[in-house]
């Protein structure tokens, strides 16, 4: 897809404050510091507009994006960040979980896991979730500029194993850092947005 037109709409903590926008969402969920940021920033090809920080925790707000006046992205805070305080951590629990019930136009997640790591039990508890609520999902596996050759498909594959459920639409090695996985998750994406993909039964 040609990203035309991006812009970056608001911030927001509460469901009042998401806009309304009537476009097809996309939302960028995982855990803190696993390149959701970036991988929207890679995306759209828009270095000033996507914050990103070698610092975890850096997106405390929903931040919400349109594309060519046809889109939606949602940049959520990541999960599990053990350096903030329980309470701001609940916080960021809340904030997703309002989204991941109440966002009305929400099509799918960009469920985002790191090549390089185990699934582990927070990302799992995700994954059981998403499954729960009925929401569909693509595996995005990023940073994968990070490993090669044998040890790249072998935790492919294990990770593949664990987190594609019923939902799961889709699963995209992507790399952020070189681009790689870009065009077929835009083609996933336009597939589910236009309606062809595989959420018509
Ligand atoms: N090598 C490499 N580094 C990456 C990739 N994606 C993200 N990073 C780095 O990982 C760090 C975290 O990236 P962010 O995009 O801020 O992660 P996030 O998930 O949005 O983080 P929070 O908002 O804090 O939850 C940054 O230092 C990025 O440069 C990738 O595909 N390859
Ligand atoms: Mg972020």
């Amino acid at each position: 897809m040609k990203v035309i037109n991006t812009e970056f709409l608001t911030g927001a903590v509460s469901a009042k404050q998401y806009p309304k926008e009537p476009y097809p969402e996309f939302a960028f969920v995982g855990r803190s510091n696993v390149g959701k940021s970036s991988l929207i920033r890679s995306l759209l090809n828009r270095k000033k507009l996507v914050r990103i920080s070698s610092t975890p925790g850096k997106t405390r707000e929903i931040n919400f994006f349109k594309i060519n006046e046809t889109l939606m992205f949602a940049d959520l805070p990541g999960y599990g960040f053990a350096r903030v305080t329980p309470a701001l951590q609940k916080k960021w629990k809340t904030m997703i979980e309002e989204y991941l019930v109440h966002r009305e136009t929400l099509s799918a997640i960009i469920f985002i896991v790191d090549i390089r790591r185990k699934p582990t039990e927070l990302d799992l508890t995700l994954k059981e979730w998403l499954e729960d609520l009925g929401r569909y999902y693509i595996l995005a596996i990023t940073k994968a500029d990070k490993l090669s050759g044998n040890e790249r498909s072998k935790q492919t594959k294990i990770i593949k194993n664990a987190f594609m459920g019923e939902n799961a639409l889709a699963a995209v090695t992507y790399s952020s850092k070189n681009h790689t996985g870009r065009k077929e998750l835009w083609s996933q994406i336009q597939k589910i947005s236009s309606g062809k993909g595989d959420l018509i039964e």
